[in-house]
């Protein structure tokens, strides 16, 4: 049996419930086992010698839990049981298991793969029809359109593409998603329609199901135009904008952090953006998240 911690642990010890069905079948717990350790690419990092299950004492009415030794081994993301034989019952199980240890690091890196998208979204600044704050999400502008990778490139913006507020330039926008997820990056295609209205700093806060604040990855700053090297030039009215030629579609950039899990909304706080004076846009959002097995609840020893 192989457990996913659902992120990458310094593992510590384990604890058993062995099998005890109606208070009877003790005879079904797993007795003799060895375990092996994984990391995120599935290599084998480590491995016990013989380890010893006890049967279920259950005098109680109710099973004792068994704290087992296991070897201390660094940076573990998957444990595989391998149950040698019983205590005696043709069948075999187990009632509950959880591991101890110490967080490390998520499971897994950002790859461009698997970005989805928000489902809704609000702001406090200003919506403009036809630059709708929804054509931030609905992938309208990418290439391709689906599936959704930080590698597809966001057409130059205009009506029908891109987000531009109007008579305010900072404020929050948050966006929610379709499920509960672990989140561990965000892809931005910022506005480039204009270049000094991209969205220049901001924050990036974690909501959960609530609208509670959960977490905040603070002070990130992306680039003008989002990251297309554009020549500028001063236009009729001294705004730097960048010519039409130059302007051949916009790259994501991508925000990694540490996973944030129970996140139900990412709202972005944009604290400035390029210089123009009463509105921000921003091209499209991108959310790499994943559902939280359940497996992944470890707890730490007292
Ligand atoms: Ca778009």
């Amino acid at each position: 049996m192989t457990y996913d911690l659902g992120a990458v642990y310094n593992v510590t010890n384990m604890v058993l419930w062995n099998y005890d069905e109606g208070n009877v079948l003790t005879n079904r717990g797993i007795k003799d086992f060895t375990i092996q350790y994984f990391d995120k690419t599935n290599g084998l990092i480590a491995s016990s010698g013989l380890l010893t299950a006890q049967r279920a004492d259950v005098t109680s009415g109710r099973i004792v839990a068994q704290v087992i030794d296991i070897p201390d081994t660094s940076n573990v993301n998957k444990i595989k049981l391998c149950i040698s034989n019983n205590w005696g019952d043709t069948l075999a199980g187990i009632a509950e298991l959880k591991f101890g240890g110490t967080y490390v690091s998520a499971w897994d890196n950002y790859t461009p793969l698997d970005l989805i998208s928000p489902t809704g979204a609000v702001t406090t600044l200003n919506d403009w029809s036809p630059r709708e704050l929804f054509h931030s999400w609905d992938t309208s502008g990418l290439t391709p359109a689906s599936p959704l990778r930080s590698t597809n490139t966001h057409a130059i913006s205009a009506n029908n593409y891109m987000w531009e507020s109007t008579g305010i330039k900072t404020g929050t926008v948050t966006y929610a998603l379709s499920n509960v997820l672990g989140v561990t990056a965000v892809a931005l295609w910022n506005g480039n329609e204009v270049w000094n209205k991209s969205v220049k700093d901001f924050d990036i806060q974690f909501l959960d199901k609530n609208d509670v604040q959960i977490a905040s990855v603070d002070g990130l700053v992306a680039r003008a135009g989002g990251g297309v090297a554009y020549v500028y030039e001063l236009n009729a009215v001294g705004v730097l904008h960048g010519p039409l030629a130059a302007r051949v579609g916009t790259v994501a950039e991508v925000f990694n952090f540490d996973e944030v899990r129970g996140v139900k909304k990412v709202r972005l706080n944009i604290r400035s953006n390029y210089g123009d004076g009463g509105a921000t846009s921003i091209s499209e959002i991108g959310i790499h998240g994943r559902v939280v097995p359940p497996s992944g609840t470890v707890f730490r020893f007292l």
